[in-house]
């Protein structure tokens, strides 16, 4: 039996979305969804019990920065990622290969890996499909991703050729690594970039290799939107019906609504945990920024239509000053207001496909949110 399967429940009659469910050792989530990012085994300044009372169902955390510290042998001698952070529902790992691309300038690709230098202290590192598993296996989440290059947008045609090809030689070389796939499912990952050609062959090179899951990467990454969109739309068609698609690194509410549309079951960001950071919110009528002197004595919460913790109990104009006086707990409470509002967002998504009206939602929900605010 397959340590992750995927249960399609109904697709939406009026925009095609997918409502689903997805089967995993930590237990069952709802999809379409949106996992919020816990890079060193944290979702900066929440609490497992929070993410919990806000409805979390799975969570991404990363391989790179793990490996780094406190080291995977920790994590593992500890129980595994879920102990060692007291999370118990499901958790998808990154392979590392999409930070160490973010992270490192100095880095040379070569066929049996990648070196690099370590982005805290400059020591020279190597990454590799084979050590990219055995990392994600000794920290043990319920869902590992294949170690892939996302190159960057935009690429030379030959460029991007060579790196589709070496990508689907790293997935065979990932699944070969793998020892554990009864209690761990590892995603296949596509790329190609902008070009039809080259997403098409690396669907068709994952799809021969048969992965439990398939995420599109290399979107997101610089490319006009309308071109996400239209790669999405060339590319879920061509993946298998039964499996999960997860769409990496997006976390706008428009293209969470847009990719759902597209087919798209699972996204991942860091956007509305870094942006709470710095004193921006996510709201029903666009971004507010709460640093902003206008909200100095607006005692309004900081989303009207909210019900989250933070909107319950707490004012702009407090907000406000925590964060303008750097005040942990100021960061917390955007953090809170945040991930509820994507989280309840993907509840409503959810909602709107099983009554067959997500392309109606849509339309209500950028009535308020507004167009090209993102
Ligand atoms: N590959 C991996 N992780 C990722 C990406 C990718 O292409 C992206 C691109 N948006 C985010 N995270 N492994
Ligand atoms: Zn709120």
């Amino acid at each position: 039996m397959a340590a992750v399967t995927y249960e399609l429940i109904k697709t939406c009659k009026q925009s095609g979305a997918r409502l689903g469910k997805i089967h995993t050792p930590h237990g069952t989530i709802d999809t379409p969804i949106f996992m919020p990012v816990g890079t060193l085994a944290t979702v900066k300044t929440l609490s497992p019990e929070e993410l919990n009372e806000m409805s979390a169902q799975i969570i991404l955390s990363n391989t790179y920065h793990l490996w780094l510290r406190p080291g995977e042998e920790i994590v593992k001698e500890a129980g595994g990622l879920h102990s060692f952070m007291n999370w118990h529902k499901p958790i998808l790992t990154d392979s590392g290969g999409f930070q160490v691309f973010s992270l490192s300038k100095l880095r040379d690709i070569q066929e049996e890996g990648v070196y690099f230098r370590n982005h805290l202290n400059g020591e020279k590192l190597f990454l590799s499909p084979e050590k990219a598993v055995e990392i994600q296996e000794a920290l043990g989440a319920d869902i590992i991703m294949a170690f892939d290059e996302c190159p960057p947008y935009p690429a030379e045609e030959p460029y991007m050729k060579s790196s589709v090809e070496r990508t689907s030689r790293w997935a065979e070389r990932c699944l070969e690594a793998q020892t554990n796939s009864e209690n761990q499912a590892l995603f296949g990952i596509v790329q190609g970039g902008a070009y039809e050609k080259y997403r098409k062959q690396s669907v068709n090179d994952l799809l021969s290799l048969d992965f439990p899951g398939y995420a599109i990467g290399g979107l997101s990454v610089g490319e006009p939107k309308e071109i996400m969109y239209e790669v999405l739309e060339m590319t879920t068609p061509l993946l298998p019906d039964d499996k999960p698609r997860y769409l990496m690194g997006v976390g706008s509410a428009d293209a969470l609504i847009e990719g759902a549309i597209r087919g798209i079951d699972m996204f991942d960001c860091v956007l509305p945990t870094r942006i709470a950071r710095n004193g921006t919110c996510m709201t029903s009528t666009g971004r507010l920024v709460v640093r902003n002197a206008k909200y100095a004595r607006d005692f309004r919460p900081i989303d009207e239509n909210c019900d989250c913790y933070t909107c319950r109990n707490y004012s702009r104009a407090y907000i406000r000053h925590l964060v303008k006086a750097n005040e942990t707990f100021g960061f917390r409470l955007t953090s809170y207001h945040n991930l509820y509002f994507l989280l309840n967002l993907m509840k409503n998504v959810r909602d709107a496909i099983q009554e067959d009206r997500l392309l109606d939602f849509k339309e209500e929900f950028f009535e308020q949110y507004g167009f090209n605010k993102e």
